[in-house]
């Protein structure tokens, strides 16, 4: 693929019955990617049939969060030097062979960051409930006026960074539910973003974090927190200004 030093990231609780296979997977696609999991307080196995699958894991003594745990990884991404991130979930729905189309951007240099998107792409295959895609619609609605560009998936975990997307989201990563926000984040920052369309797979084990009672908290919390970054917009001092 290339020389470049490169690391996945893959953020997991509770995710037994997906992480050995999700690990193997990724390094079959590409045995030079480094494969970090981070296991965000699991009551399970995780971290074992992480590590027997091969990969480093970086076990948070308790539950941190997404946003927390994702930053971990871009910490250690940062403090050993690689120069390309990809960032996966560790439930088996970001399926490896789509990786090519985000990391092609970012070492062609057209990017600094790549967001694989389920909904970019002409007839839909991934289909979430209808209250959820309500949720993505709006989120996508708003964060595309906030940064002057079209996007339609705010809340996918599946990403490629450079350096440069790595330095950002090790010092600063939101919290809670963090990927609409850092979508505004990476803008203000002024690092360029791009959405590619991927397929996404359903979720075969487990459970996800989202349930129907936890949207409705989702929206609200992060329609605030984005008005609270419209207002601080101009307080941020942009990085390379
Ligand atoms: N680190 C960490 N990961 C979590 C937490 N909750 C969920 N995840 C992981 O984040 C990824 C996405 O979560 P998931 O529940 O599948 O969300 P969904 O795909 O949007 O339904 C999965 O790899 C989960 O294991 C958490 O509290 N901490
Ligand atoms: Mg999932």
């Amino acid at each position: 693929m290339s020389d470049s030093r490169r690391i996945a990231i893959v953020p997991a609780r509770n995710e037994e019955g997906a992480i050995g296979q999700v690990v193997g997977e990724i390094r079959v696609f590409d045995p030079g990617l480094d494969v970090l999991v981070i296991d965000d307080g699991s009551a399970d196995r995780t971290s074992e049939l992480a590590a027997a699958a091969g990969a480093t894991v970086v076990r948070l003594p308790f539950n941190l969060g997404i946003g927390g745990a994702v930053q971990t990884g871009f910490m250690y991404a940062l403090a050993h030097g690689y120069e390309l991130a990809v960032r996966l979930d560790g439930d088996g729905q970001h399926d490896p062979s789509e990786l090519p189309k985000l990391i092609e951007p970012v070492l062609r240099g057209d990017a600094d960051i790549v967001v694989g998107s389920r909904f970019a792409a002409a007839g839909d295959s991934y289909r979430p409930p209808l209250a959820r895609r309500a949720g993505i619609r709006f989120f996508a609605g708003i964060v595309s006026l906030l940064v002057r560009q079209r996007v339609t998936d705010t809340t996918s975990g599946f990403q490629a960074l450079n350096a440069k997307g790595i330095r950002l989201f090790a010092d600063d990563y939101p919290h809670d539910y963090p990927e609409v926000e850092a979508t505004v984040m990476v803008v203000k920052h002024r690092l360029r973003l791009l959405e590619v369309p991927v397929l996404m797979r359903e979720r075969e084990h487990g459970s996800s974090s989202i349930t129907a009672l936890r949207s409705a908290y989702y929206v609200l919390k992060v329609t605030l927190a984005l008005m609270v970054g419209v207002f601080r917009r101009k307080a941020v001092p942009a990085r390379d200004a």
